[in-house]
Formats: C-alpha cells, sequence, structure tokens
C-alpha cells in the first residue's frame, strides 16, 4: 500500500510487509508491536490448503497451515532485514514443526516473501546466521512465497496484551517480549 497523503497526517511512506511464522503467533505479535517502525501486527494462518481456517483445524494439523503475524511496517523506520533479525532472536529456526513445547506442523519456522528482494533478503541472512553458527543444529525455516493470509479469531489478537497473566503468556510470551526488549533496546516504542 502506498502512503495516503490524504488526511494529512501521513508520513508518505510506503508501507511494507513482512509475513512470518516461528511458534505461536501470539509470541510473535507481542515481540513485534514493541519495536518503532512497526505499525501493525495481525496473528493468522498461512500456507495450508483449505480457505477461511479457524484455529481449531489449523491446530488439528489437517489444513496444513502456519500460524503466522502479518506485519505492517515502515521500511523507513525499520527495515526488512532488521525485521528479520527480530524474528530470529524470538524464535528457534533450528527445531522442525516445533518451538520449545509446541510441537504441530502449524509451528514451523517460516518467511513468507512478497518480494524478490525480501526473498534474497531472508536467505542472505539464513546463511549469515548459518555460518556464524548461532545454533548448535541447521536452520531449518523455510523461505517460500507468500499465499493467502487468513486473519485469526478475534481473541486471538493482541493476546498477549488482553491476557498477560494467562499462564502460557507468562510462561512463554514474557521471556520472548522481554528478550526483543533486550536485544533491540535502542528499537523500542517508547
Ligand atoms: N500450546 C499453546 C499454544 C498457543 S498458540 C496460539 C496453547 O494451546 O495454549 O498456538
Amino acid at each position: 500500500m502506498n502512503g495516503d497523503k490524504s488526511n494529512g497526517l501521513s508520513t508518505g511512506a510506503a508501507t511494507s510487509v513482512a509475513t512470518l511464522g516461528g511458534g505461536c503467533f501470539w509470541c510473535l505479535e507481542a515481540a513485534f508491536v514493541q519495536l518503532i517502525g512497526v505499525e501493525s501486527v495481525v496473528s493468522g494462518y498461512a500456507g495450508g490448503s483449505t480457505e477461511n481456517p479457524d484455529y481449531h483445524g489449523v491446530c488439528s494439523g489437517r489444513t496444513g497451515h502456519a500460524e503466522v503475524v502479518e506485519v505492517r511496517f515502515d521500511p523507513a523506520a525499520i527495515d526488512y532485514r532488521t525485521l528479520l533479525q527480530a524474528f530470529f532472536t524470538i524464535h528457534d529456526p533450528t527445531t522442525p514443526d516445533r518451538q520449545g513445547k509446541d510441537v504441530g506442523t502449524q509451528y514451523r519456522s517460516v518467511i513468507f516473501t512478497h518480494t524478490d528482494e525480501q526473498e534474497k533478503v531472508a536467505r542472505a541472512l539464513i546463511a549469515e546466521l548459518a555460518a556464524a553458527k548461532i545454533w548448535p543444529g541447521a536452520i531449518v525455516t523455510a523461505v517460500s512465497p507468500a499465499p493467502t493470509f487468513w486473519p485469526a479469531e478475534d481473541h486471538h489478537q493482541n493476546y498477549y496484551a488482553n491476557n498477560p497473566s494467562q499462564g502460557y503468556c507468562q510462561a512463554v510470551v514474557a521471556p520472548k517480549a522481554a528478550k526483543l526488549r533486550k536485544v533491540f533496546a535502542g528499537r523500542l516504542k517508547p
């Protein structure tokens, strides 16, 4: 989407989109919303074989969708590579179909690219991280063209913000959000 100057409030910059899957979408959303330049984050599903998937169907593993977030960002304030660095900071890209105790294809590590440039940046960063041996295991993150994004049910949006004391939020989401704050301290919204 190009910047809409008609309301007089726009910076005039184009908004870019990133679609990323790295385990439970509550975690990714809670982490990415904190970054300067991130305009919106929507939790949803992508990469499966059915239309209008719901949480129950996706969790069954039968639809083949991954839990993903659709991140809209201002590339003048945060570039795609930095977003991907944040992505690799908050999830483990070496565990196939799994993040921690969450197991299933919906938790796979995947970068759904929207442009050739995004694909180039993603593959280059993965190669760099692999060469630097950041993790003991091999990086299994898939890079593929973005398919249809299906927003998740309303109660999955802003889940961490709305349910901070829920058990999973305290045990899993909060530490990931905190790790991002630590590593990206200079890029946080006030
Ligand atoms: N195992 C977690 C995952 C939530 S996430 C939105 C739970 O069922 O609460 O997949």
